[in-house]
């Protein structure tokens, strides 16, 4: 990522900042599993997005309280008995040279910077990240900072950071984009490898690893959420990610994955015969999905919501459920597709968004992905293909991906 382009996201979030104010952002600490393992580090999205640097233990500062405005990375001190057993710090040039910021110091005098700033009284209104996902969960590590700080400054004002930059982040830039074309490109390559393989008996599991290895071979940092591999009855469950069960002749599999390319994520949905020909029913259903799918990317444009995508789908679906004689009123149809049609994409698979930025704009990158999960029937279909909304339209990022009933039939044909 150029140091252009961050500086502009940076620009965009100083512009926001009231004046006599200054932003906190730390990009986290490991967390730990067992013994003296820690779960694999997974950086602050919103401070990735400001430096481009996936580390722990650092914190991007910005100070607007005097008429410059300056940007400082807080980054660890390599140590090198440490290095020896968990590698490589980033030193200071490093950090510098891919973040861009106009200076690079040592977190551990963090603390004292700070304490002096504030006895100067310049400070009125300082901004941490104060992301929340629900009420029940723990705070995250910017949350219990910000609380600390409230608790020792009162008289100055908290802000929240979070709502600032995830508006900047529901549009994405020109370098963003890229890297989810990247990483939509890796997931076409990992699905078109286990087209090639998938036959009845193998294992769902099979299906996961083939896909894994294709996009880790071809540098992915790996899946952005886990891999759902659903034959059957499995494919009607949402969420199911357990993958244990046997490709069965005749049923489907419903393959819902990503890849992260450098940080930022595809989410596509697939679903394919697992003997290579879909029956006149699996077929019939099929169809009813792929439309309101081809619908939402037809639609899709500035200015409309995901509500209403997901109200124009359900009509779509609703029409093409009592055609296929599931259901007789529209109200029935929650019972084969209750889920909503799309979400925001990017650092986060299911990205970050806010109530200001509600309506789409160009820049948005969202999924549309339709389903229907016929229970009794082991029929569970899913078509997931992710979009970028133009100033007029939408691009759709993952139209490589075949999705038509004959081409994946063709595609399955032709192989060996
Ligand atoms: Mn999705």
């Amino acid at each position: 990522m150029s140091v252009e382009c961050l500086k502009k996201r940076r620009q965009a979030v100083i512009d926001r900042m009231e004046k006599g104010s200054v932003l906190v952002l730390y990009s986290g600490e490991e967390v730990h599993v067992s013994e003296d393992e820690c779960y694999k580090f997974e950086v602050n999205k919103n401070f990735r997005y400001l430096t481009d640097i996936d580390r722990d233990n650092m914190c991007l500062f910005i100070d607007k309280t005097g008429d410059e405005v300056k940007t400082t990375l807080y980054i660890e001190e390599a140590d090198p008995l440490n290095e020896k057993w968990f590698g490589k710090k980033l030193t200071k040039d490093e950090a510098k040279e891919i973040s861009g910021v106009d200076a690079v110091a040592y977190i551990e005098n963090f603390d004292n910077m700070f304490a002096r700033l504030l006895t100067t009284c310049a400070v009125k209104a300082a901004y941490y990240d104060l992301y929340h996902h629900d009420a029940s969960e723990e705070l995250d590590f910017n949350h219990k900072k910000a609380l600390n700080f409230h608790r020792k400054n009162p008289s100055v004002k908290l802000m929240n950071a979070y709502d600032i930059i995830a508006y900047l982040r529901m549009s994405k830039d020109s370098e963003e984009v890229e890297r989810i074309k990247h990483a939509v490109d890796m997931t076409r390559q990992g699905l078109e490898a286990v087209m090639r393989e998938l036959k009845p008996g193998m294992m769902e599991y099979q299906a996961q690893a083939i896909y894994e290895y294709t996009i880790h071979y071809l540098g992915s940092s790996g899946p952005s959420f886990q891999t759902i591999a659903g034959s059957g009855y499995n494919g009607t469950m949402l969420h199911y990610e357990t993958n244990r069960c046997e490709c069965k002749d005749g049923e489907l599999l419903l393959l819902d994955l990503g890849s992260k390319a450098d940080g930022w994520c595809s989410d596509i949905t697939r679903t394919y015969p697992i003997n290579g020909k879909f029956t006149d029913r699996q077929r019939a259903v099929y169809e009813v999905v792929l439309k309101a799918n081809r619908h939402i990317a037809e639609i899709a444009k500035p200015g409309m919501t995901l509500r209403e995508l997901n109200e124009e789908c359900k009509k779509v679906l609703a029409e093409g459920a009592k055609e296929l004689g599931l259901i007789k009123e529209d109200s029935e149809l929650s019972k084969y597709y209750m889920h909503g049609v799309g979400h925001h994409l990017g650092l986060d698979v299911h990205d970050a968004s806010t109530a200001e930025g509600i309506k789409l704009r160009p820049g948005c990158v969202i999924t549309d992905e339709p389903g229907l999960y016929i229970d009794e029937e082991c029929i569970g279909i899913r078509i997931e293909d992710d979009l970028l909304i133009t100033e007029n339209g939408c691009e759709v990022l993952s139209k490589d991906i075949i999705r038509t009933p004959d081409e994946i039939e063709a595609f399955m044909a032709d192989r060996k």
